[in-house]
């Protein structure tokens, strides 16, 4: 039986493990991170923690909040809050090579089901100048197509009445704000570090549009002493299984209740607008900042989250359950790459052709990452949230100014085909999205209509009624390239399945002549 990793194993751990360069007892707390997961352990805190242990400036400690369950805080807390993150690539020899560094930014965490005051109290104290958040793209409670608040969303609508015991992000930090107007205290920075276009712009207008339905005072106050950076966060963090906590412990020589595993690879660029200071995260292998971080948002968005859609529903369909063996499967590769190179680098204008290229190699590389296994299934949740800023801004880009969108399209039919919730193997998987339920009705809907056509009307039927779903597709269910695109490759994927359907791109493309060789990574 091992010991627990604590404060004490720090002077007992193997050479080649890294661990904090800085004396924690004099750590003090100026962040609050909401959404304290895999991913912002593996990312922001480890980049905090280097920061620290550079700059020797210790009140940046992060208090961490968890919004529903005590798991991170029971693991955690028994070890004083240490975690151990597992940088896991291969070697130049192809073997399975790992970086341990035990990181010691994270002071605490709080539960907010548990105790919502204690959130609003941290929100609210004088040492908090960082409010930061990974809640994931269905923690913001907007509409995916608009970015508007969703007032019926029950979480909203049950803030609004309950102000002393908020459940949504979005309520705590507005009632968090609330009583540090009260309190008279100094300006704050609210942090998104979500995958979402403009992620800054957009939870600063959800907090206001939440903020005047409280007190249009308040609204005001934020508007003056809040700041809302935007930011690009990058670096693949797949959920923990219980073989990494086995090994870890073996090569740590102390049980770490739940370490973090990741990619080497890491990118943050934020926007320079910090209302009360900032940590050094400029330090190397950490954040660059900008004036404006929308291109790189966009770059990453478009040139890593949407291939990683795109290999996460088609590489599930086929029954493979990691993103590297979806890399591995040369149809898909192929087609994420021609997707990449012929549809989305020419959306990024203003970007230089040779950084679009290494940007593309680099990440089928990371997706390819033998010892990192990343689960499709992880990557293919909540579909609804992820689906508008990866895949539908593009196709509307492109569609504009008349250029050929079908592989993106085939990449959105991928989706609605793996909604189906069973692969070509026949397995079945749940389907795992804020709005499953409405789209399990859009899709019985779909499928009647469907069947009430003709059968050469079947497939047009069928994405016309899924297109129509204005939460997610906008006004794009009311053009008709949109919806032809969609049909065609939702009912190949139907009836060919997912390399037939491929291989039905490709020889679309070839007789279009739009297909052009595939350089080798
Ligand atoms: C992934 C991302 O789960 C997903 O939807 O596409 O979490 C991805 O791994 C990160 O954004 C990489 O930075």
């Amino acid at each position: 039986m091992l010991e627990r990793l604590n404060s004490e194993s720090l002077a007992h751990l193997p050479e080649d493990v890294e661990f904090p360069a800085y004396d924690r007892s004099r750590v003090t707390p100026g962040i609050v991170h909401l959404g304290i997961g895999a991913f912002h352990r593996g990312h922001q805190a480890a980049v905090t923690d280097l920061a620290m242990a550079a700059s020797g400036d210790l009140s940046w400690g992060i208090v961490g909040v968890s919004l529903r369950s005590p798991a991170t805080r029971d693991a955690l807390t028994p070890q004083d809050g240490l975690y151990t993150l597992a940088l896991r690539d291969a070697g130049p020899d192809g073997q399975p090579r790992e970086q341990l560094r035990v990181i010691g930014s994270v002071l605490r965490i709080v539960v907010a089901e548990e105790d919502p005051q204690a959130v609003l109290e941290r929100i609210a104290s004088a040492q908090t100048r960082i409010v930061s958040l990974t809640v994931t793209e269905k923690g913001y409670c907007h509409e995916p197509s608009t970015g508007h608040l969703c007032w019926d969303d029950p979480d909203i609508a049950h803030d609004l009445e309950q102000p002393d015991r908020p459940r949504s992000t979005i309520g705590m930090l507005v009632y968090g704000l609330e009583l540090r107007r009260e309190r008279s205290l100094p300006p704050v920075t609210l942090l998104s570090c979500d995958n979402l276009h403009a992620n800054g712009d957009t939870l600063r207008s959800l907090v206001l549009a939440f903020a005047l339905r409280v007190d249009v005072g308040l609204t005001a106050w934020i508007d003056q002493n809040c700041t809302f950076p935007n930011s690009m966060v990058d670096r693949i963090v797949p959920g923990t299984q219980d073989e990494d906590r086995a090994r870890v412990a073996d090569r740590l020589g102390f049980e770490d209740a739940w370490p973090v595993v990741g990619e080497p690879f890491l990118n943050w660029v934020i926007e320079d607008k910090f209302a009360a200071g900032r940590p050094a995260w400029d330090v190397p292998g950490g954040a660059s900042f900008v004036s404006n971080a929308s291109p790189y948002e966009r770059l990453k968005l478009r040139m890593v989250n949407a291939p990683h859609s795109a290999f996460a529903y088609l590489g599930s369909m086929l029954g493979l359950s990691t993103n590297s063996e979806a890399a591995a499967t040369p149809a898909l590769r192929r087609y994420v790459d021609d997707m990449m190179r012929l549809e989305l680098a020419p959306t990024l204008r203003g970007v230089p052709q040779s950084a679009l290229d290494e940007y593309r190699l680099r990440f089928l590389a990371r997706v390819a990452n033998p010892a990192l296994p990343h689960r499709t299934r992880q990557v293919a949740m909540d579909g609804s949230q992820k689906v508008p800023q990866r895949l539908l801004a593009a196709i509307r880009d492109r569609k504009q100014r008349g250029d050929d969108f079908s592989r993106l399209a085939m990449a959105v039919a991928a989706w609605l085909h793996y909604l189906r919730g069973y692969d070509e193997q026949g397995a079945a998987y749940s389907i795992q999205d804020p709005l499953a339920g409405a789209l399990a009705k859009l899709l019985a809907r779909a499928e009647v209509a469907a069947t009430a056509s003709a059968s050469s009307q079947a497939a047009h039927r069928r994405a016309m009624v899924v297109s129509g779903f204005r939460p997610v597709f906008g006004d794009l269910g009311k053009k008709p390239a949109f919806v032809e695109a969609l049909a065609l490759h939702w009912e190949r994927l139907r009836v060919l399945g997912v390399l037939g359907a491929l291989e039905a791109l490709e020889q679309d493309a070839a007789r279009e002549g739009s297909a052009q060789p595939v350089p080798v990574a």
